[in-house]
C-alpha cells in the first residue's frame, strides 16, 4: 500500500533559498535527523547546500528508535566522516557526547582564525532537519532554558531565533524543511508515522492502517498486548486490524459500525508515544 502525500514543490524551493541565506551567517550546521528514521530524515540536498561548513549529526528521539540499531548508525555516520550523537532528549540522554562534539568544533574554529591573526570568537551554529524532530527542544536543553517553542506537532517553528547556549555558542532555531526524496515508496509512510509531516496532509487510516500490519507482522506480542488483540489471524490486515482495535476501544459511529478515523489516530499517537515499544524503520545494512 503506497500512502499519498499532497506535497508542495514551490514551498520546497524557498526553504531551501532561506536556508542558503542562512547558511553565510553560520559556522557550522547541526542536522538533526529522527533516530528511527536515519537515512529518510536525512537531506540528500543538505552536503550540496551546506557547502563547505562542518555539520554534527544528532540522531533525536533515541528512547523511540532500537537501541542497537542506532548504535551501528552512529559507527556508519561516524565513518563517512561525520560526528554523530544520539540523543534522547526526553531524559537528556547523549546530551554530554554531543557538547563534547560542539566544543571539539568550537575549538577548530578558533584554531584556524587564530592561524589567519585573527580572535576566537562565539561558534555559531544553524540547526535544521525535517519538522517535529526535535530541534527546538535540542536547543532548549543545550541552553538549559525553555528558550524556543516546541509543540507535538510538525510546523511550531515558524521563523528563525537565534538563541545563546553560553558564551563559546549560539544556535539558529529555524523551521522545520521536509524535501527527502518522494520517489522511494516508503519515504511518505516513514515521516508521517514518525510525526513529521501533519496528520491533515495525509490518509492517516491510510498510514494507520500501514503501521497496523507492519506491527501486526513484526511485533504481533506488543501491539496484540497493548489492544487486546487474541485471536486476531496472522494474515489480517490493516484495516481489520483498526477495526479490531476499534471494538475493543468502543469507539462506534451512529449505527454501530466502528469509528476507523478514531482507531486510525490512536494507534498514529500511542505509536509516537513510544506505548508499542521502539522501533527503527531505516535499518542499518548490517543488521
Ligand atoms: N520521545 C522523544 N520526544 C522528543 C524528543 N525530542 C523532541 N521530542 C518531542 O518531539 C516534539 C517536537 O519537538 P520540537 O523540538 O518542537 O521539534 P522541532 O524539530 O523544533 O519541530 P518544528 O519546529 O515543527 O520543525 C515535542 O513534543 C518534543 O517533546 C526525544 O528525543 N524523544
Ligand atoms: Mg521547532
Amino acid at each position: 500500500m503506497s500512502v499519498d502525500i499532497q506535497w508542495y514543490p514551490g514551498h520546497m524551493a524557498k526553504t531551501k533559498r532561506e536556508l542558503k541565506e542562512n547558511l553565510a551567517v553560520v559556522d557550522m550546521v547541526l542536522e538533526v535527523r529522527d533516530a528511527r528514521i536515519p537515512v529518510t530524515s536525512h537531506n540528500a540536498d543538505l552536503a550540496e547546500i551546506v557547502a563547505r561548513k562542518p555539520v554534527i549529526t544528532v540522531l533525536a528521539k533515541a528512547d523511540l528508535a532500537e537501541i542497537e540499531a542506532t548504535k551501528i548508525w552512529v559507527k556508519i555516520l561516524e565513518k563517512d566522516g561525520l560526528p554523530t550523537a544520539a540523543v534522547d532528549l526526553k531524559s537528556g540522554r547523549g546530551l554530554r557526547e554531543l557538547e563534547q562534539k560542539l566544543r571539539r568544533q568550537h575549538q577548530l574554529m578558533n584554531q584556524r582564525l587564530r592561524q589567519r591573526g585573527r580572535q576566537g570568537r562565539t561558534m555559531r551554529g544553524m540547526v535544521v532537519g525535517v519538522p517535529n524532530v526535535g530541534k527546538s527542544t535540542l536547543i532548549n536543553r543545550l541552553a538549559r532554558r525553555a528558550a524556543a517553542r516546541t509543540g507535538a506537532r510538525p510546523g511550531v517553528t515558524r521563523g528563525k531565533q537565534w538563541i545563546r547556549v553560553g558564551n563559546w555558542l549560539q544556535l539558529l532555531d529555524v523551521p522545520g524543511v521536509l524535501w527527502p526524496k518522494f520517489e522511494e515508496p516508503l519515504t511518505g509512510f516513514h515521516l508521517a508515522v514518525t510525526g513529521a509531516i501533519s496528520d491533515d496532509v495525509f490518509n492517516y487510516v491510510q498510514v494507520s492502517a500501514k503501521l497496523a500490519e507492519f506491527l501486526h507482522a513484526q511485533r504481533p506480542q506488543a501491539l496484540g498486548n497493548r489492544y487486546n488483540l487474541e485471536n486476531m489471524s496472522a494474515n489480517a490486515d490493516g484495516i481489520e486490524i483498526l477495526t479490531a482495535i476499534g471494538e475493543r476501544r468502543g469507539f462506534l459511529v451512529s449505527g454501530g459500525s466502528v469509528d476507523l478515523e478514531k482507531a486510525a489516530l490512536l494507534l498514529l499517537r500511542e505509536f509516537r508515544e513510544g506505548l508499542l515499544g521502539r522501533f527503527t524503520f531505516d535499518l542499518p545494512p548490517d543488521l
